[in-house]
């Protein structure tokens, strides 16, 4: 089976991470990263920064990549690329897809109105450390979870 590709971006300050509320699709009433799925013909990195406008109206110019996660299970197999930024440029904007847009507090993440596998891999992310993660779900419940933090680069 073909993995579904996605990205995941997630835009610093200091001690504080942007965050929306999922409005349309694809787990509708959770906080999360912007992001969606890679388009054919687009490559990770320009399907993440065109996620990130049409999400947030903001503008990036160099993405971190510091995780990948795999989800497994059925139905619906797949990669989430996930990066960071601490440089944006234009007026943050609520859009169809995320609203509202907030400013979290690393020790103040709303993980109990996230994806239950959030809070697994959040705090490599929240430190830049890159990670891998597989996440097996049955139904709505992980039952499976393997996360490995991985420096070589760092
Ligand atoms: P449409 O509505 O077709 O434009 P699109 O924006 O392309 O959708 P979407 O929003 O469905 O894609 O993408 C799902 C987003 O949710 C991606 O950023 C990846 C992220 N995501 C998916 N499963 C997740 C999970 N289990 N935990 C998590 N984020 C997840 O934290
Ligand atoms: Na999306
Ligand atoms: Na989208």
């Amino acid at each position: 089976m073909k993995r579904k590709v996605y990205t995941l971006i997630f835009v610093k300050k200091h001690n504080e991470v942007l965050l929306g509320l999922k409005v349309r699709g694809f787990g509708v009433g959770l906080w999360n990263g912007f992001g969606g799925k890679v388009e054919t013909g687009e490559s990770i990195h320009e399907g993440a920064k065109r996620e990130l406008k049409e999400e947030s109206n903001l503008n990036v110019n160099s993405l971190e990549h510091v995780g990948i996660i795999t989800y497994e299970g059925d139905p619906c197999q797949s990669v989430v690329h996930v990066f960071t930024t601490y440089n944006t440029a234009g007026q943050l904007k609520v859009s169809e897809e995320m609203n509202p847009i907030t400013w979290y507090k690393f020790n103040d993440i709303p993980y109990q109105k996230m994806w239950p596998d959030a809070k697994l891999w959040y705090p490599y992310m929240l430190q830049d450390k890159y990670f891998v993660a597989v996440i097996k779900y049955i139904g709505a419940k992980i039952s499976e979870t393997f996360i490995t933090p991985c420096d070589a680069n760092k």
